[in-house]
């Protein structure tokens, strides 16, 4: 192989490995606890695949937040995510890959409207960027209730898991 070659395929092969690296962690989620419906051998976690979650009717937030600028974030309801696992309780933990958990409640998620969002004006959220997926309520419509240190826990990034207890 000549020089040029070798350099070459080391060139694609970072270039290859960068966009892996920026999003390492895959766009899923593991629900578990009290849910009346799972997938898994041992009937303890609905695992939701990719293609599960885009599947979902997609929903928009319009909103800043503390760490972002104006912009339309997209993905499922939380609430939709809850139905389809046929979630049997009020409280969801969320469980990130930074291993911060949070609970917020699945009845004041349905009446914001909260969404597990994956892109953020049309791109994919990264976990250099708050994915794979990011709980985001419409902060902007509410800007009292969704304001300060005690709403702003609500707003997760990260997020590998819930479990509904
Ligand atoms: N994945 C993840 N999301 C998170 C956190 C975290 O540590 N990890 N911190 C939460 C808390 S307690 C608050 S107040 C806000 C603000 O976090 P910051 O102070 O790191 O900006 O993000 C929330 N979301
Ligand atoms: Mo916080």
């Amino acid at each position: 192989m000549t020089l040029q070659r070798t350099l070459g395929l080391l060139a694609a092969s970072l270039l290859a490995s960068l966009p892996l690296a920026a999003s390492a962690a895959p766009l899923a989620l593991d629900v578990q606890g009290m849910i009346g419906r799972t997938n898994d051998a041992d009937h303890t976690v609905y695992h939701l695949s990719e293609a599960d979650l885009l599947k979902l009717p997609v929903h928009t937030i319009t909103t800043s937040t503390t760490w972002t600028p104006k912009s339309t974030f997209a993905g499922p309801l939380l609430g939709d995510v809850l139905k389809l696992v046929d979630a049997r309780a009020d409280n969801v933990e969320l469980r990130t890959i930074d291993d911060y958990s949070y609970t917020v409640s699945a009845r004041e998620a349905e009446h914001y409207g909260a969404i597990l969002a994956y892109s953020r004006d049309g791109v994919r959220l990264t976990v250099s960027n708050f994915g794979p997926l990011f709980l985001v309520y419409p902060r902007d419509a509410y800007p009292s209730e969704l304001s300060g240190s005690v709403a702003e826990a609500k707003f997760v990034w990260l997020i590998k898991a819930l479990v509904v207890k």
